[in-house]
């Protein structure tokens, strides 16, 4: 199957006459579908068709633009067994999970219809008679979106949706590992009578394209989720023309587990935020600091049901481990087991590569599990984006604090503990974006605020009324209905 751009409302081959393949991680021997690989001609084009219909989105009132979100959460929820399936066979994740990801673009849509009617400002008195004084929100422009393969349908859904229901034009670009899930979400947002240009999607298999969106000097900001070190070359790009960006960058998560913790919940939680998604979240559980006094029994409980995961195709409901996205992910993994045996870890269980009955063209690893690191190790201070994860004794909360904080990264974090002392200790003081108590490290809902902080992020939040603010300006408007010339500040009638 041949997919298409999507630009001005059109869908179009690339100029470069190029496609490249996307291929099932489970069985490389099956595509997924040829795309276009796109250049900077078709960037250009897709940023020009969405300059062109912003003034007519901006002024279609939001309530309108709603309705129109709304009938695409409608088709999402129609189409969620089929998006589902298509997503699994295209990026690996299990089906269950799949439907997840689909569940979370479902949320996001209706959240964002749902903003159509209020996207609320403020009024508030002014220090004058006769002076009305509020705020509203005006859209920015073209959003550049960038979207990696992890989440290939939420994610692009948590930046479109609010972008779109506050007046902005976008162009899209997907991870050239799953594009079609992206492709799935811009045709239902057709289907759902999208206007022309308001909506544009451009494929590419390389860097190139992205360069160029970012670069592109019509486009007024930016939103940007995969690696820490091309986040940093985004950053600077968009530093020069003071594009707004949206940073959504690596995670080294920790779930700490306290010597009163509920075992066997803990245990669920690391197998769940290690391995879920085969360990390819940014939120992913990838180091479990333990309470020496627990320490040996849940490592022993943890190992044995990392091994128990069933590996393969993530299509047939009984698999639970679905595969690395591609061979060069598989390669890192396998380097970083290499750096952690060198590093002195001890490997529990784990650290080789499988091979499933009926998957033996796909990019499978097995669970892995190291113990007895030490906070400073590389694997314990490194993103991995696979199913490994470290354990680290520690003899205290503090000092499950303190190793939970020594990363460089800050997006979620956890405790396991039946103590709410313990627990509120730790929320104020893991220094991370998103916190659970007796939860795992994964799950974010749409409605509340997803980022990080250190070099996960810049500052800024998806999702929630977060997202707003960031796609978005403020406008502060005084109106002065008193006919003559108040001064601020200076016509004061009380003085202190
Ligand atoms: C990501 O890994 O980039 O909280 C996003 C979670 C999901 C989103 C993860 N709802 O794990």
């Amino acid at each position: 199957m041949l997919y298409k751009n999507f630009i001005g409302g059109q869908w179009l081959e690339s100029s470069s006459k190029r496609v490249f393949k996307s291929l099932n991680p489970a069985d490389s021997s099956e595509v997924i579908g040829e795309f276009q690989d796109s250049d900077a001609d078709d960037v250009n084009r897709a940023v020009q068709a969405a300059r062109a219909a912003y003034p007519g989105w901006r002024l279609t009132p939001a309530p309108k633009r709603g309705e129109i979100l709304y009938r695409a959460a409608q088709i999402l929820v129609s189409r969620k067994e089929e998006l589902s399936g298509q997503m699994t066979r295209e990026m690996g994740k299990v089906i269950e999970e799949a439907r997840g990801d689909v569940q979370e673009a479902i949320d996001m849509t209706f959240y964002m219809a749902g903003e159509g009617r209020r996207q609320f400002g403020q009024t508030t008195p002014s220090e004058l008679q006769n002076k009305f004084c509020m705020t509203t929100r005006a859209p920015l422009g073209v959003c550049a979106l960038i979207t990696p393969w992890n989440f290939p349908m939420a994610i692009p859904a948590w930046k479109s949706m609010p972008a779109l229901i506050l007046g902005n034009t976008i162009v899209m670009k997907p991870s050239p590992e799953a594009p079609l899930s992206m492709l799935n979400l811009v045709k239902i947002l057709e289907e759902a009578g999208i206007p022309p240009g308001v909506v544009n999607m451009v494929t590419s298999s390389g860097p190139d394209a992205g360069r160029a969106l970012v670069a592109h000097p019509a486009v007024r900001a930016v939103s940007f989720t995969g690696s820490t070190a091309v986040g940093k070359e985004v950053a600077a790009a968009c530093a020069v023309s003071f594009k707004h960006l949206t940073l959504e960058m690596g995670g080294k998560n920790a779930i700490l587990v306290m010597e009163d913790a509920d075992l066997a919940l803990a245990v669920d939680g690391a197998v769940w935020g290690g391995f879920g998604t085969t360990g390819q979240r940014c939120t992913a559980a990838s180091r479990i600091v333990v309470h020496k006094d627990i320490y040996e029994a849940f490592s022993s409980k943890f190992v044995e049901r990392a091994r128990a995961l069933k590996p393969g195709n993530g299509l047939d409901p009984s698999v639970q481990l679905g595969p690395l996205i591609n061979e060069q992910q598989l390669h890192k993994v396998e380097e970083y087991v290499r750096i952690g045996k060198e590093e002195g870890a001890k490997l529990l269980t784990g650290g080789e590569r499988l091979r499933p009955k009926g998957c033996s063209g796909g990019s499978f690893y097995a669970p892995t599990i190291f113990g007895d690191c030490d906070p400073r190790m590389r694997i314990v201070q490194e993103e991995i984006f696979g199913p490994v994860v470290a354990l680290l004794p520690c003899s205290s909360l503090d000092e499950a604090v303190e190793f939970g904080n020594a990363v460089p990264y800050g997006l979620s974090s956890a405790i396991y503990t039946r103590d709410l002392n313990k627990a509120f200790r730790a929320m104020r003081d893991m220094e991370t974006g998103i916190f659970y108590v007796n939860a795992s490290t994964i799950g974010a809902e749409t409605h509340l605020p997803f980022g990080g902080v250190k070099q996960t992020g810049n500052g800024h939040r998806e999702a929630a009324v977060a997202a707003l603010d960031f796609y978005s300006e403020w406008k502060s408007v005084y109106i002065d209905f008193s006919g003559r010339l108040q001064r601020a500040q200076i016509d004061t009638e009380l003085s202190f």
